[in-house]
């Protein structure tokens, strides 16, 4: 197959994708690629590259697929590398692809415009995948490859940097068979050795991780036959319904949630890394009769010890552990749904006045809507268990904790999923980060409802110095005035300042067509009932 240019090359590799827009920033060393994707597909012109690959890996993430990011050569490609570390830390599916300067100057360190030394080192390290194009028959299948590497489990960012005179080129496109990965599989006697301890299992609890995202199926098929309780990570949220009366969800830190798991006999875990801020630091006890399964050989075994460590797709292994399954003892789904109740009862009651402002986010969305969320505290404290999920496409965050990458991957869920409003929970700090991307909503205009809860800082961090010093350093900040600012962009501005405005806002915010700032005057809403503090560890406190 010909095409005329690298553009018309990348139009194609997209379409089989099933991308419809890509999201970026036009630069000398990218044309061709932005003037075809803009003329056959969607381009986004985000202001900052990073919002490209937040709005890309969101895309991917709201759709279960992945999301393509424009960069230029140097600057913009550094400019994209935090948002590619988050994509790596995540394992979410990123096609990132970004110029290079002409093939003939390429390292030669002569100073060719946009040149950076050993940009695609950089990109290694940022990335699962990364490679050049080395001449003009060859885009076809590094692209192809890249894609395969951002989508095979676990997923990352796959980056190709492009010379750009390779890209004005006329290509030659050949197929490309990939052969299929043989799917790791536990042995029948690994595999009997863990049914038998699930088959004894009185008060068993499933941990789900991101992975058990893959094998929803099988997950609540298992629950409904032993009648376990459902503990997730951030990352496994929605892989059963929020609202099922076994899941306690993410709360396993909780008073009642370590309770609940010191009273288990057996924990089955489901790819999860146990990440250090839902395991208090790896601290959390656990049961030590540890079924563990994960696609990832690395992860087994490498926080909690795991007696029985399955290597294997979720699905698969799940299927074939399901004949084991029995029923828990009398009373324990009884008391899984009472925990669950009451860590909810709990928070719900400690947040004070946001409480309203979670419940009118789940009134106001239909069952199946994106909540982004950036590192704040409205996330961190309820954003992030309180606010129920129903299906793990619709549960956006930074999974690295990095701040404001929030509304640039509401950009990219909103445009990938424009038959839902999404809701974005962002800070007035993680905001500020990227403020131009306000200017990308207004241009879009896609069903987003942005809320800001403004502290007049990093809030969080605020939190702590006041606890632990006696001095706050670098966590007070000037905010805009937001109306105005709103103003300027040209976006419809709401206000809420008390509870009862929760509602009424939020209803008719998420009900328009277009997006929406609403600004939350925290000082004016009212405290929660303690500060919130992050879980991390203050040697000296
Ligand atoms: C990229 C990055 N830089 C710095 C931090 C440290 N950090 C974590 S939360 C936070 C404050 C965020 O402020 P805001 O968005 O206003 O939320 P608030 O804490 O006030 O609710 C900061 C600076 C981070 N997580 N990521
Ligand atoms: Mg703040």
């Amino acid at each position: 197959m010909r095409y005329d240019t690298g553009g018309d090359l990348l139009v194609a590799v997209l379409r089989e994708l099933g991308i419809d827009t890509v999201f970026g920033i036009v630069s000398v060393h990218n044309l061709p690629l932005v003037e075809a994707v803009d003329r056959e597909l969607r381009f986004v012109p985000v202001r900052h590259e990073a919002s490209a690959v937040n709005a890309a890996d969101a895309y991917g993430r709201a759709r279960g697929t992945l999301g393509c990011a424009l960069t230029s050569t140097g600057t913009g490609a550094g400019n994209a590398a935090g948002s590619l570390i988050e994509a790596l830390a995540s394992g979410t599916s990123v096609l990132h692809i970004t110029g290079q300067v002409e093939s003939e100057f390429l390292g030669s360190g002569r100073g060719f415009i946009h040149e950076t030394k050993d940009q695609l080192g950089m990109l290694t390290a940022v990335s699962k995948y990364a490679a050049t194009v080395p001449s003009a028959d060859a885009a076809g299948r590094i692209l192809r490859e890249a894609a395969r590497a951002a989508l095979t489990a676990p997923g990352g960012p796959a980056s190709v940097e492009w010379p750009v005179d390779l890209q004005y080129a006329a290509q030659t496109d050949t197929a490309v068979e990939f052969t299929e990965a043989a799917v790791p599989a536990p042995g029948e006697d690994e595999l009997a050795a863990a049914g038998a301890l699930l088959a004894s299992a009185e008060r068993p609890v499933i941990w789900a991780g991101g992975g058990a995202t893959r094998a929803r199926t099988q997950l609540a098929d298992l629950l409904a036959a032993t009648g376990a309780a459902l503990v997730t990570s951030n990352s496994g949220r929605g892989a059963v319904p929020e609202d099922h009366p076994q899941v306690v969800g993410n709360f396993a830190t909780t008073p009642a949630g370590r309770a609940l798991l010191a009273d288990a006999d057996v924990l089955l875990t489901i790819g999860t890394h146990f990440r250090s801020n839902e395991t208090a630091d790896y601290g959390l006890g656990l049961p030590a009769a540890h079924i563990q399964i994960d696609l990832d050989a690395d992860a087994l075994g490498r926080v909690y010890p795991a007696p029985h460590a399955l290597h294997g797709d979720a699905a698969g292994v799940l299927e074939r552990l399901l004949p084991y399954a029995k029923p828990a003892e009398p009373g324990w789904t009884a008391r899984v749904t009472a925990v669950r109740d009451e860590v909810r009862a709990t928070l719900h009651d400690n947040i004070g006045p946001q409480a309203a402002i979670c419940d009118a986010i789940r009134a106001a969305l239909p069952r199946e809507a994106v909540v982004a969320r950036d590192v704040t505290i409205p996330s961190s404290s309820w954003g992030n268990r309180l606010l129920d999920m129903y299906d793990p496409r619709d549960n956006v965050f930074p999974r690295g904790g990095g701040i404001g990458q929030g509304l640039g991957m509401g950009i990219g869920a909103a445009l990938a999923r424009p038959d839902a409003p999404t809701v974005v929970i962002a800070g007035d700090g993680g905001l500020a980060v990227h403020l131009g991307e306000l200017l990308t909503l207004a241009q879009e205009r896609p069903r987003l409802t942005l809320l800001v809860f403004n502290d007049g800082g990093y809030g969080v961090l605020r939190n702590m110095q006041d606890r632990h010093s006696d001095r706050r350093s670098g966590v007070d900040l000037a905010t805009p005035d937001f109306e105005l600012l709103a103003r300027a962009c040209g976006l419809p501005y709401l206000r809420i300042a008390a509870a009862e405005h929760a509602e009424p806002v939020i209803s008719e915010a998420v009900a328009s067509d277009g997006p929406t700032l609403v600004e939350v005057d925290l000082a004016a809403l009212g405290p929660m009932k303690n500060p919130f503090t992050p879980p991390v560890k203050i040697p000296t406190a």
